[in-house]
C-alpha cells in the first residue's frame, strides 16, 4: 500500500481518528515534510469538506513542543510527573520482565489492559492490542464507558446497531434531536438539518441543558435529566389515543404492539409532566407533530445513555420510529449508532479463540477506581493506551487512589504525558492517527476509509499495532499472528460473509478510492437480527433477564439528598480529555462553567460569574457560575474534561458515581447529584 511519507509536499487525503461520528474526510497538506494544514475533503460524499475547529487546529496538536518523543521511566513520585528517558530496548525489557513476574506469581489476570477510543483507527483501537492480552490471558476490559447502555438497549428494540443513513436526511421533514448536543458533536448532521430545514423541515431538541443545539432548535424542550423514559411513553400513549400509529407497519414489522397499546395508558400526559418537567400541552403538541409529520427521524444522542435508567431510556425512544412506520419513508426513522453496517471480522482481528485462561475475568471499566483499590485478587499491573482514565473515569478521587499504589505496575502508551501517564512507571510514546496505516468504520455514515500514513513517526514514537508486536517477542509469544503486517489484517478484517452489506467493499478498491460505502439494504427492517426478526416492542429476551419485556419509566437513584442533579457532558473545543492540554483549545473554551437556574443561584446568593465549589460525598471542584433559564430548577451542567492545572479543582469527574447503568455495564455520569456554594474570595 502507498504511503505519503516520502514525498514532502503536496496535498493528501486522510480521515479524522477521533472518536466522533461525523469521522470526516481530511486533506493534509504538508510543507517540507511537516503538516502545515488540515481541511476537509471536499469530495467525501458526506462530510463534504468541512470539518470541526478542532481538527482545525490539529497540526498544533501534532507537532506540541510537550508531544512525547521517547520512553520514559519515573523516577518522581506517582503523579508528580518527573521522568527520564529510556530507550525502547529497556522500557520492552522492563514492562515484560516485570509482566514475566506476575504472570508466574499470579497469574496473567494480574494484568489489566485499559483503552478507548483515543484512535478509532480499527486496527490501532483493537487488533493487535487484543491479540496480545487474549494470548497472554490478562484480565479483560469491559470497554462500557461511552455506548454501551444504549448500545444494548437500541439493540433489544432493533437487534442491531442499525438506523437511518444520515445521507437521506436531507429529505427530512421534522428532526427531534434527543440527548445530543449535535452542534458540538455531530455537526455534520446538523448541516444535514439545515439542508432539510431550506425545505421547511423543523427541529426540535430535546434536552436538560439548552446549549448551542438547543439554541439552534425550532423548539426546545427542556426535560429533568433521567426522565426522557417516561416523555416517549407519555409521546406513545398520545399516539395510540390518538391514531396516529400506523397499524399495517406494525402488524407486520413489530412485535407486541398490542401489550404496548395497552401499557403505555398509564403514562397520560399530565403523569408525564409530573415526571419530566414538560408541559402536558407541549407533550400533546410534540406527539402531534411526531404524529402527523412525515419524513421524521429521532437522533438518539449519547446524553440519554450516561444515566441509571439509560439502557431501557434509549430501547423506548428506538420503539418510536416502528410506532408511525417511518422506517418505510427516505429520511425517517432513527440514529443511535450505525457501526452495525461496517461490522467487519473482528475475530480475525481480535483473536479471542486464543484466549489462555477461558474464564479469564472481566472488569468494567467504568469502575476502575474501586477495581484499583478492591479488586481480589488485585490488580498489579495497568496497561493504558489510547484513554486518559485519571480525567475520563468517574469517581475520580478513587481512580487517582488506585493510580497511587506503590505495588501497581503502570504503564502509559500515550501522545502526551497526560494526567495518567503521570502515575506511570514506564510512558511510551504513541504516533498520531497520521503516521499510521489503519482503516475506520463510522459509526454514524455508511464508509469505510483507509489511512495511509502522511507523515513519519514523531521521534521514536510507536503506533499501538507497533507496540504490541514488540512486547509480543518480549514475551517470547511465537504465534504467526503477531508477525500480520496492517495490510494483512484489514484484508482479514474485511473478510466477512456475516455482514452482507459489506459486500461492496473490497481492499483493492479500498485502497485505491479511500473510502467505500456499505451496501446497506434500505429495508434491512424487514428482517432484523432480534429474537423475532422483527422490531421488538416486546422483548421476551429483557423479559427473561428480569427487565420488564415493555418499555417502562424507572426513576433515577436516589443517591444522596444533594439539591442538584449534575450533567458534566463533553465541550465544543475538546474531545473528552484530547485538546484540553493544548493551548488553541483551551484558548477558545476559556474556563470551565457551571451552568445554573437564576431562582436556584438567586437563593444561594450566586451571581453569573462567581466562582463556585462543586461538591459531594465523591469529591469536590470550583467552577465559574453561569447564571440563566438554560437549565431547569434543580439541575445544574458543567461542559468539558479540564487538565489538571495548579491550583484549579476542574477535575468534574471526582463528581460522578461509578454505579453501573442498567444496561451493558454502562456508565451514569449524568445520575450524580452535587451541592454547589459560593467561594468567598
Ligand atoms: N466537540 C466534541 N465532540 C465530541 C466529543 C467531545 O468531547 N467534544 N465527544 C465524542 C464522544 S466520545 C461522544 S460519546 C459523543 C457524545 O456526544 P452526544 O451524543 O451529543 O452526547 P453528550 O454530549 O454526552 O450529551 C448530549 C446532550 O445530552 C444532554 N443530556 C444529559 N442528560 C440528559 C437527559 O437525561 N435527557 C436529555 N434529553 N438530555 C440529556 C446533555 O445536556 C447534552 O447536551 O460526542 C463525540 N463528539
Ligand atoms: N464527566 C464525563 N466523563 C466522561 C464523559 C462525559 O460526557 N462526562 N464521556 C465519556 C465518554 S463518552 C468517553 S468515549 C470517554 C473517553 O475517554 P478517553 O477514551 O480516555 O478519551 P480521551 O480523553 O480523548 O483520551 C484519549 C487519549 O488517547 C490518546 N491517543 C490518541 N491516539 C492514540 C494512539 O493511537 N495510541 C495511543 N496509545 N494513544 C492515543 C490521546 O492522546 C488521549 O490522551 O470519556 C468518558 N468520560
Ligand atoms: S472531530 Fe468530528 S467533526 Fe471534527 S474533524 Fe473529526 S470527525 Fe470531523
Ligand atoms: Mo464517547
Amino acid at each position: 500500500m502507498k504511503s505519503y511519507v516520502d514525498q514532502p509536499n503536496g496535498v493528501f487525503p486522510s480521515v479524522c481518528s477521533l472518536d466522533c461520528p461525523d469521522q470526516c474526510g481530511l486533506l493534509v497538506h504538508k510543507k517540507d515534510g511537516k503538516i502545515v494544514k488540515v481541511e476537509g475533503d471536499p469530495n467525501h460524499p458526506v462530510t463534504q469538506g468541512s470539518i470541526c475547529n478542532k481538527v482545525r487546529h490539529m497540526a498544533e496538536r501534532i507537532y506540541d513542543p510537550k508531544r512525547l518523543t521517547q520512553p520514559l521511566k519515573r523516577v518522581g513520585v506517582k503523579g508528580e510527573g518527573r521522568f527520564e528517558p529510556i530507550s525502547w530496548d529497556e522500557a520492552i525489557e522492563t514492562i515484560t520482565f516485570h509482566w514475566k513476574q506476575l504472570v508466574s506469581a499470579y497469574g496473567p489476570e494480574s494484568i489489566l489492559p485499559y483503552s478507548f477510543y483515543g484512535n478509532m483507527g480499527r486496527l490501532n483501537a483493537e487488533s493487535m492490542d487484543l491479540r496480545f492480552f487474549h494470548r497472554l490471558g490478562a484480565s479483560r476490559l469491559e470497554r462500557t464507558i461511552c455506548n454501551a447502555a444504549g448500545g444494548v438497549g437500541y439493540n433489544y428494540t432493533m437487534g442491531a446497531n442499525y438506523g437511518t443513513d444520515p445521507e437521506e436526511t436531507v429529505h427530512t421533514k421534522l428532526f427531534i434531536m434527543w440527548g445530543i448536543n449535535a452542534v458540538s458533536t455531530n455537526m455534520h448532521q446538523v448541516m444535514l438539518a439545515e439542508k432539510a430545514r431550506k425545505n421547511g423541515a423543523q427541529i426540535v431538541v430535546i434536552d436538560c441543558h439548552k446549549n448551542q443545539t438547543g439554541r439552534w432548535a425550532d423548539w426546545f424542550i427542556p426535560v429533568l435529566p433521567g426522565t426522557d423514559t417516561a416523555l416517549a411513553l407519555g409521546i406513545m400513549h398520545i399516539l395510540f389515543a390518538e391514531n396516529m400509529v400506523d397499524s399495517a407497519f406494525l402488524e407486520t414489522y413489530t412485535v407486541g404492539h398490542e401489550e404496548l397499546r395497552e401499557h403505555v395508558k398509564q403514562y397520560d400526559p399530565s403523569t408525564v409532566s409530573a415526571i419530566t418537567g414538560v408541559p402536558a400541552e407541549d407533550i400533546y403538541r410534540l406527539a402531534r407533530l411526531y404524529g402527523t409529520t412525515s419524513p421524521s427521524l429521532v437522533r438518539i444522542g449519547n446524553g440519554l445513555q450516561h444515566h441509571d435508567n439509560g439502557g431501557m431510556c434509549v430501547r423506548t425512544i428506538a420503539c418510536l420510529p416502528a410506532l408511525t412506520g417511518q422506517w418505510l419513508v427516505s429520511g425517517g426513522g432513527g440514529m443511535k449508532g450505525n457501526k452495525g453496517f461496517l461490522e467487519h471480522n473482528k475475530q480475525a482481528l481480535q483473536r479471542p479463540d486464543v484466549l489462555a485462561n477461558k474464564q479469564t475475568r472481566r472488569v468494567n471499566m467504568n469502575a476502575i477506581g474501586t477495581a484499583l483499590l478492591q479488586l481480589d485478587p488485585p490488580i498489579r499491573s495497568l496497561y493504558v493506551y489510547s484513554s486518559n482514565p485519571a480525567l475520563v473515569a468517574p469517581e475520580g478521587n478513587k481512580v487517582r487512589k488506585g493510580l497511587e499504589r506503590e505495588d501497581l505496575f503502570t504503564v502509559v502508551h500515550d501522545l502526551f504525558l497526560t494526567e495518567t501517564a503521570a502515575y506511570a512507571d514506564i510512558v511510551l510514546p504513541a504516533t498520531s492517527a497520521f503516521e499510521n496505516t489503519d482503516f475506520y468504520t463510522s459509526y454514524w455514515h455508511h464508509y469505510m476509509q483507509l489511512q495511509k500514513p502522511v507523515i513519519a513517526p514523531h521521534g521514536e514514537s510507536k503506533s499501538n499495532v507497533e507496540v504490541f508486536r514488540l512486547l509480543a517477542k518480549g514475551m517470547g509469544f511465537e504465534d504467526e499472528m503477531f508477525d500480520d503486517t496492517e495490510e494483512d489484517m484489514i484484508r482479514q478484517a474485511l473478510d466477512f460473509p456475516a455482514n452482507p452489506f459489506l459486500a461492496s467493499i473490497s481492499y483493492e478498491e479500498l485502497v485505491e478510492k479511500n473510502y467505500l460505502k456499505a451496501a446497506v439494504d434500505k429495508r434491512f427492517f424487514e428482517q432484523l437480527p432480534t429474537p423475532s426478526g422483527k422490531i421488538e416492542l416486546y422483548s421476551k429476551q429483557l423479559e427473561a433477564l428480569g427487565y420488564p419485556p415493555l418499555p417502562t419509566y424507572t426513576p433515577l437513584v436516589v443517591e444522596s439528598s444533594y439539591p442538584y442533579q449534575y450533567v458534566p457532558g463533553p465541550n465544543h473545543n475538546f474531545l473528552n480529555s484530547t485538546f484540553s492540554n493544548n493551548a488553541k483549545h483551551v484558548q477558545l473554551e476559556k474556563f470551565p462553567r457551571l451552568y445554573m437556574n437564576a431562582a436556584d443561584a438567586q437563593a444561594s446568593g450566586i451571581a453569573d460569574g462567581d466562582l463556585v465549589r462543586v461538591w459531594n460525598d465523591r469529591g469536590e471542584c470550583e467552577l465559574t457560575a453561569s447564571v440563566g433559564e438554560s437549565v431547569l430548577k434543580g439541575v445544574v451542567v458543567s461542559q468539558g474534561l479540564w487538565a489538571d492545572k495548579p491550583g484549579a479543582k476542574h477535575h468534574v469527574n471526582v463528581l460522578t458515581p461509578d454505579r453501573i447503568a442498567d444496561m451493558g455495564g454502562g456508565a451514569t455520569f449524568f445520575s450524580g447529584r452535587v451541592n454547589v456554594e459560593k467561594v468567598a474570595r
